[in-house]
């Protein structure tokens, strides 16, 4: 599980003041108490949005202020309120107080709302005061300040896309040419030493969360390498993309290498055996052997997994690989719905 975090600071607005004002008319000597109350503040909400993936947006923008009330005016005139301030968090977003670690809210559905800071109240002009004993209070009240705070939003990201092959596979590459993600990326095996979540843009609100993990080797199922500390990010992940390095930089063989980390997987849980998998040949511009692409083509299409090959440093092929992705997640969740109907009916 990834857990994506952003700490925000939330500030409702302060309420106007009341005012004091007497009445002055034509003929009448001492006029009435007349100072109107000031506006309330407005209230910052958190609200969660079908269209966002992450906290990203959060990261680069930590400050949310609502609108201050207005200052009431002579004439019994109330200052106008506050505008109220909206954040937008995606769905699973969890709300923390940032101080003392309370969960104050849990998103689970699109459209719910947290009123993270209240609007301080207008204070009262002096028209509120008159009493017939105190006919001219010579008072108001100032405002209430806005409700502030830390607040500590957490997200846990479940990855829809798995990228597994060996070192140097080109793992880190393809995520950096496909999302914002911006990993190391360096011509030795081992340089992913932590997961990377990286998020496409499909356009249009649509995304899909892609996770980079450390390359895995003969015996990673048992601890070998970064082994198993990863794969279990891989076991939630919907659709696995196995990275083939055919190029022949690799000094290894493309065929072996596949059989090897699908051995790995199944090895760790059966279940990451049988998960939707998408071969994909990469470094296809450094290709000199055409055979060793040929060889995985024919593994891959006997395993009846559908197989692509790509280059990311020329992006021949990530757009097609985009897409296939796109299309066999559709169908992945089209299929879980259609389960979860049957299971319905029962
Ligand atoms: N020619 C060529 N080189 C590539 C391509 N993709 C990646 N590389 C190179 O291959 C090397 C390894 O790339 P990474 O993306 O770091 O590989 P990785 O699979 O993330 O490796 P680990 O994190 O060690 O598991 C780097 O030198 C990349 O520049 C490609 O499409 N063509
Ligand atoms: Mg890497």
């Amino acid at each position: 599980m990834f857990i994506d975090r952003a700490k925000i600071k939330v500030k409702a607005g302060d309420g106007g003041n009341g005012v004091t004002a007497f009445r002055r008319e034509k003929f009448v000597p001492r006029g009435g108490p007349s100072g109107g109350d000031g506006g309330v503040g407005g209230d910052v909400w958190i609200e969660a949005s079908e269209g966002l993936n992450t906290l990203l947006h959060l990261r680069y923008n930590p400050e949310h202020k609502a609108g201050r009330g207005r200052h009431g005016e002579g004439s019994n005139r109330f200052g106008k309120d506050g505008a109220d301030a909206v954040v937008q968090v995606p769905v699973g977003t969890q709300v923390f107080d940032a101080e003392t670690e309370e969960l104050l809210f849990d998103f689970t559905e699109a459209g719910q709302r947290f009123l993270a800071a209240k609007g301080g109240k207008g204070g009262w002009g002096n028209s509120h005061f008159a009493t017939p004993t105190r006919r001219a209070p010579r008072f108001h009240y100032t405002g209430r300040p806005g409700g502030e705070k830390e607040l500590q939003l957490e997200l846990k990201l479940i990855a829809d896309v798995g990228l597994v092959g060996f070192p140097n596979a080109g793992k880190s590459t393809l995520i950096s040419v496909i999302s914002a993600a911006k990993p190391k990326i360096a011509d030795y095996p081992f340089t992913t030493l932590e997961p990377n979540l990286g998020v496409v843009d499909l356009g249009e609100y649509k995304t899909f969360v892609v996770a980079d993990i450390p390359g895995l080797i003969e015996g990673a199922s048992e601890g070998a390498g970064l082994g198993d500390r990863f794969l279990r990010h891989v076991e939630r992940t919907k659709l696995i993309l196995h990275l083939v390095d055919v190029s022949s930089i690799s000094g290894r063989d493309s065929v072996s290498d596949y059989e090897i980390i699908n051995r790995e997987l199944a090895n760790y849980n059966q279940d990451l055996a049988m998960r939707p998998q998408i071969v994909v040949a990469t470094k296809i511009d450094a290709l000199d052997e055409p055979e060793r692409l040929e060889r995985l083509r024919e593994a891959a299409e006997n395993d009846g997994k559908p197989f692509l090959q790509i280059s990311a440093v020329t992006n021949l092929g990530t757009k097609d690989l985009v897409n296939l992705v796109a299309l066999k997640l559709a169908e992945i969740k089209k299929t879980e719905i259609d389960l979860s109907e049957e299971i319905d009916v029962e």
